[in-house]
């Protein structure tokens, strides 16, 4: 958040001005859900992806899905951030104090999520991509650098798996994007445990 530019917040204003607002039908209550590790690494697989909602107010135009982040194994995930862009963290801190967590499997091989697992660890320190906030946007598989979601969808289209974009077009809300959303809602990826408050 703080390497985003006075034009950048221009473009996003107008960018909030241009998207329809989108009513949820999925409703959280008032607090905040916190996955306890135990519970997380009892289901979770490598190569799945945690999917969240947050409040942070940057990430309101993404949709109900905010952040995604690609788990590796051992309670670490590869995940793409304004901060840092390309990096390695605890799980804790990806399903702690959010207003909901999800747990998504791709609908593949245990070898391909293992080698999406592999492609995310190729691209740390890779820097983050802004580029999903200048509608129309746009994705790439080998990019120099990544957004969230769009480093999870590239790591399953670089490797034999699916694409899992579910608008792999442009749409009016996402633009070229690949967004959390998109990614929640393919039918080549299913949830296992979706938490809120
Ligand atoms: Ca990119
Ligand atoms: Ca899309």
């Amino acid at each position: 958040m703080r390497r985003i530019s006075v034009p950048v917040l221009a473009l996003l204003a107008v960018s909030l001005l241009l998207l329809p607002v989108r009513v949820e039908a999925l409703s959280t209550g008032g607090g905040y859900v916190t996955v306890p590790l135990d519970t997380f690494l009892a289901i979770a697989r490598p190569g799945d992806l945690i999917i969240v909602r947050g409040d942070a107010w940057y990430m309101k135009i993404a949709g109900y899905w905010h952040h995604v982040a690609i788990y590796i194994g051992n309670g670490y995930v590869v995940e793409a951030t304004p901060d840092y862009g390309v990096k390695i963290s605890h799980v804790s801190t990806v399903v702690s104090n959010r207003l909901a967590v999800g747990l998504f499997r791709v609908k593949t091989t245990d070898l391909v999520r293992g080698r999406a697992v592999q492609f995310v660890l190729a691209q740390l320190g890779k820097p983050y991509d802004y580029g999903w906030l200048l509608y129309p946007g746009g994705k790439q598989v080998y990019g120099a650098s990544y957004y969230c979601s769009e480093l999870a969808w590239a790591s399953y289209l670089a490797t034999g798996g699916p694409d899992i974009d579910a608008n792999p077009g442009f749409t009016l809300r996402y633009g070229f994007n690949v967004a959390p959303d998109e990614i929640a809602m393919d039918n080549d990826v299913y949830p296992v445990a979706v938490w809120t408050a």
